[in-house]
């Protein structure tokens, strides 16, 4: 048994996570998550009372849920592998910045365009493609921020980081996003890191939604 525990599930969130753990180069296990019913199990709810992926349980201790967590808690873990840029760089602040901008965001808004019935109480089919209309409209402005302080080939320049991965990956759940040229450069520079792209595959990223 290694030091981690990723729970995983193919589409999701997890794939950054993945990414970064071979980007690492550490051993982890992996707990594949098939079904809704799985993450509401009490075993998992004790891990993440939230009932989500991705959860990366460490064996010294901590189980850390949260993507953008997760990911801080590795490059703190493993300052050498430069997931993100050095600690205690203006660098490493704007790449904090983007990832938690991506986060609370991005990623919220593509599980409102997915699973619009979870954000209204109104039932009707019309409440749903509002939610999804507004969520669409909030993915386009976000990632147009995004674009516009993208320097390329990768948001801060030539060094790609984790925060460029998480970018591509919220970019494979919406469309629109893979069409906007600094974006598409990014996702296509970021799958050059056989470590993003073994995650990637593993993840069936390329073909479906969170
Ligand atoms: N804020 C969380 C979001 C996690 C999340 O919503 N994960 C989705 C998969 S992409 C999930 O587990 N959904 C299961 C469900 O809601 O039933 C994070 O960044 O990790």
């Amino acid at each position: 048994m290694s030091g981690y525990t990723l729970y995983w599930k193919p589409g999701s969130g997890s794939m950054v996570v993945e990414a970064a753990l071979r980007m690492v180069g550490v051993a982890f296990d992996s707990v594949r998550i098939n079904d809704a019913a799985e993450l509401d199990t009490p075993a998992f709810r004790a891990l993440n009372p939230a009932g989500k992926v991705p959860v990366l349980a460490c064996a010294s201790g901590p189980v850390i849920a949260e993507s953008a967590a997760i990911l801080l808690a590795l490059d703190d873990l493993f300052p050498e592998a430069r997931l993100l840029p050095p600690h205690g760089t203006p660098a490493h602040t704007t790449a904090v910045q983007w990832l938690v901008f991506m986060a609370t965001n991005i990623y919220p808004a593509a599980l409102r365009y997915y699973y619009p019935a979870r954000h209204t109480t109104d039932t009707s089919p019309q409440a749903a493609d509002a939610i999804r209309q507004q969520a669409a409209r909030d993915m386009d402005r976000d990632f147009a921020r995004l674009a516009s302080a993208f320097q390329g080939p990768f948001l801060a320049g030539q060094t790609m980081s984790v925060t460029d991965v998480y970018a591509a990956m919220l970019a494979d759940w919406y469309e629109p996003a893979k069409t906007m040229p600094e974006i598409s450069m990014l996702v296509s520079r970021v799958l050059e890191n056989p470590a993003v792209s073994d995650a990637w595959r593993h993840h069936g990223f390329g073909k479906q939604a969170a």
